[in-house]
């Protein structure tokens, strides 16, 4: 058979019949992609080395084994009880005497940020009801579930003010917690920081088009705010009193990880704990559009880009946004996923999405 016959007869219309599959794959991704995204850019390297890893996160005792179930946030209150929200709904806490509470039930798919009220009793964020409170008693009330006539979605973190004011995150306005991923794939800003005034039930925006919005603190004598923004690996400042009151500025930023939840320590210092939102090897993915189209159509590909399972840090931050230190378990063997660090009587605690238990560390 002449070559040229062979071409016209065989090659030429399969490589149509190729090209026309990629042409529809493509399509496919283009059409169904649920993201518009932009390009994200990464923390410098130089974030990274000039914090060395350690595996000071490796000695935490385990406590509540077994029970606690992924307890996305930790909250010791000032009698010393910690309260854990669990992926089955339940809250769980731990009293001063080592015994554990199934204290009450929230019939939650996904529990978030926790925060202790001075009425007593503690603030959740339940990414699909909005705020709840559990009083004193256990008894839990829905504080606040919707938002100029909108469900009130994904609210991520909360702290109450001594007025009595709340202020809470909204992860993403366009994502839910399920595909929180695609926000970060996204690289869009779609979350805010909002504020109830519990005496005229209004809620305002205190700022807007965060890079998915996450742990809220104040400082030791509420002159200003901290918001963490994940997928932008920085948080920041908001004041609240003085001369500077309304403005913002950046807190501290190009983080090792995206930051969580943040606490204030009892010496006005700041716990940020960093996850690790993307996986060694697949950082490619975040500059260039067309793979971030491909990875949000097919689930199986965000499990591989999205590296928070592998690592667990978290970051000693002092009020002037100075490090500290750094405590890491760099390869998740005992604990991973951290997602909220506590600080109470010289010992952290932390909350994970993946683990059974609350890790308790002696800080030296
Ligand atoms: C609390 O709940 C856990 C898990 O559902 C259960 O194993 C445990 O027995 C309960 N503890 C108490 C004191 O009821
Ligand atoms: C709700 O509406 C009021 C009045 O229009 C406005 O000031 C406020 O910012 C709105 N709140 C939010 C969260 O959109
Ligand atoms: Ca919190
Ligand atoms: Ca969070």
């Amino acid at each position: 058979m002449a070559p040229l016959g062979f071409l016209s007869r065989f090659v030429l219309p399969f490589s149509g019949f190729v090209f026309t599959c990629v042409l529809a794959v493509a399509l496919q991704i283009f059409v169904f992609s649920p993201i518009s995204p932009d390009l994200l850019l990464l923390p410098e390297p130089s974030s990274l080395t000039s914090l060395p890893t350690n595996t000071r996160l490796q000695g935490v005792a385990k406590l509540g084994e077994g029970m606690v179930k992924n307890s996305e946030d930790v909250w010791v209150d000032e009698n010393g009880v910690l309260y854990t929200a669990n992926k089955d709904g339940w809250i769980r806490r731990l009293h001063r005497d080592g015994s554990w509470e199934n204290w009450t039930m929230l019939n939650s798919q996904k529990l978030l940020g926790i925060a202790a009220t001075r009425r007593g009793g503690i603030i959740v964020c339940d990414t699909e009801k909005g705020l709840l409170w559990v009083d004193k008693d256990g008894q839990a009330k829905v504080l606040l579930s919707q938002v100029n006539g909108s469900e009130l979605r994904f609210a991520d973190d909360v702290i109450e003010a001594s007025d009595g004011s709340l202020y809470f995150s909204i992860a993403s306005t366009k994502f839910d917690d399920h595909s929180w991923y695609l926000d970060v794939l996204e690289a869009k800003p779609h979350g805010q920081l909002l504020k109830f005034n519990p005496s005229s039930s209004q809620t305002s925006i205190v700022l807007d088009d965060l890079g998915l919005a996450n742990g809220v603190a104040l400082s030791r004598d509420e002159d200003f705010l901290i918001v963490c923004e994940s997928w932008k690996f920085r948080c920041l400042k908001h004041w609240l009193k003085g001369d500077e009151a309304g403005k913002t500025e950046i807190f501290i930023d190009n983080l090792p990880g995206g930051p969580d939840n943040i606490n204030l320590a009892p010496d006005g210092s700041f716990w940020i704990a960093l996850v690790q939102l993307t996986s060694e090897g697949w950082e490619f993915v975040h500059a260039s559009k067309a793979a971030k189209h491909l990875i949000a159509t097919y689930p199986s590909l965000i499990k591989k880009v999205n590296g928070v399972y592998g690592k667990a840090s978290v970051l000693h931050v002092g009020a002037d946004g100075k490090i500290i230190k750094k405590l890491d378990d760099p390869d998740g063997k005992v604990i991973s996923f951290v997602t909220s660090a506590f600080e109470f009587e010289g010992h952290l605690y932390l909350g994970s999405l993946n683990s059974n238990f609350i890790g308790k560390l002696p800080l030296i």
